[in-house]
């Protein structure tokens, strides 16, 4: 399963946007999951065709698909140096496939910050320096193995000498190595798990009225959402109810599907009568690729996917409908499966 690291600095609100992911969670009685140890949750990707197409098929039961996200302890400046729990923090970060980084923008005289000062900008600067310093340690820990073995003549170690050098470069200037642009065949030639590689994601953490985003500079092309997480946990403690008579949705999901969505993760869909269910694949999985998602012997024994978009099924009101109709397409194993089609898999 992928997971999502919180990261950031201490007291921001890391563990409170935990609890309130995971909180979700016990009141999900149909979702057998729940948090599997103090610092790791997995939560419920929020899918409303789910629901519709479990009631279009009469389903007894919805599988959503599902993230891990893992509460980090808090980072300090001079980490990467072993500062506060040092390198034992960053590998927990090296072990997630994506970090929502949370950064305070909340004044509340109660809650130290470290810094003795709310600056979001500042904070986010200090986050990135320090993974980025962890990086260059590990890639000119890297280079030196690397020079050794392209010297003996190692053609392969002379193609990734050359990835690193130029990432060697950036993380020097304290910038995160996904700011170099790499050909796909080249991010391939990197083998250490580079923590500034990794997919990233904002959560602002803001008191009152959502505009402070406008206030800070954030690295290009980074997402921001900004939430009050203090009144997410509060809302999350709630049930639907409770919350429809205060006239407030809570909008962490918002945070959950962009986590998925900066991952590079879409979803297929499976409906009948035991279950309605959603399949994470990422972009670009073939059809074969994703029924072995299903099970080992769909890929094997593949034959052909029928594939119909949610929508176009939901329209119409039945699978024996749209096959009646012609509206249901037969793919092959080459085909490049799209968020939210509908599919059944024949197999040999
Ligand atoms: N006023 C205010 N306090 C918050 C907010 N989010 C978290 N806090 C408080 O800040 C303190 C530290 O939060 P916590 O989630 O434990 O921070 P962590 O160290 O990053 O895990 C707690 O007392 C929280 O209740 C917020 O949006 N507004
Ligand atoms: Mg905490």
């Amino acid at each position: 399963m992928l997971s999502i690291g919180i990261v950031g600095l201490p007291n921001v609100g890391k563990s409170t946007l935990f609890s309130a992911l995971t909180k979700k969670q016990v009141d999900m009685s149909n979702y057998p999951f729940a948090t599997i140890d103090p610092n790791v949750g997995v939560v419920a990707v929020p899918d409303e065709r789910l629901d519709k197409l479990a009631a279009m098929s009469n389903s007894a039961k919805i599988v959503p698909t599902a993230i891990e996200f893992v509460d980090i302890a808090g980072l300090v400046k001079e980490a990467h140096k072993g500062a506060g729990l040092g390198n034992q923090f960053l590998s927990h970060i090296r072990a997630v496939d994506a970090i929502a980084e949370v950064v305070r923008a909340f004044e509340d005289p109660n809650v130290i910050h470290v810094e003795g000062r709310v600056d979001p900008t500042a904070d986010i600067d200090t986050i990135s320096t320090e993974l980025a310093l962890a990086d260059l340690a590990l890639v000119e820990k890297r280079l030196e193995k690397l020079e050794g073995e392209a010297r003996a003549g190692d053609p392969e170690s002379k193609k990734r000498l050359a990835v690193y050098g130029r990432l060697h470069e950036l993380l020097g200037r304290g910038e995160p190595a996904r700011n170099e642009p790499l050909k796909p065949e080249e991010e391939s030639l990197i083998d250490v798990q580079l923590l500034t590689l990794k997919p990233l994601i904002c959560v602002l953490n803001t008191d009152g009225p959502e505009t402070a985003h406008t206030a800070f500079d954030m690295p290009q092309a980074t997402p921001v959402i900004s939430l009050n997480l203090k009144h997410e946990l509060d809302l999350a403690s709630l049930t639907e109810a409770e919350q429809h008579e205060l006239g407030e949705a809570p909008r962490l999901p918002l945070l959950i599907t962009a986590c998925y969505d900066v991952l590079g993760l879409i979803s297929f869909l499976t409906t009948g009568p035991k279950e309605t269910r959603a399949w994470t694949i990422t972009r670009g999985t073939s059809a074969q690729k994703a029924a072995g998602k299903i099970h080992s012997d769909f890929e094997k024994n593949f034959i052909r996917a029928e594939v119909i978009d949610w929508r176009e099924l939901l329209t119409i009101g039945s699978w024996a409908k749209a096959r009646e109709l012609g509206k249901i397409r037969s793919e092959g194993k080459e085909y490049i499966m799209r968020d939210g089609e509908v599919i059944e898999f024949r197999i040999g």
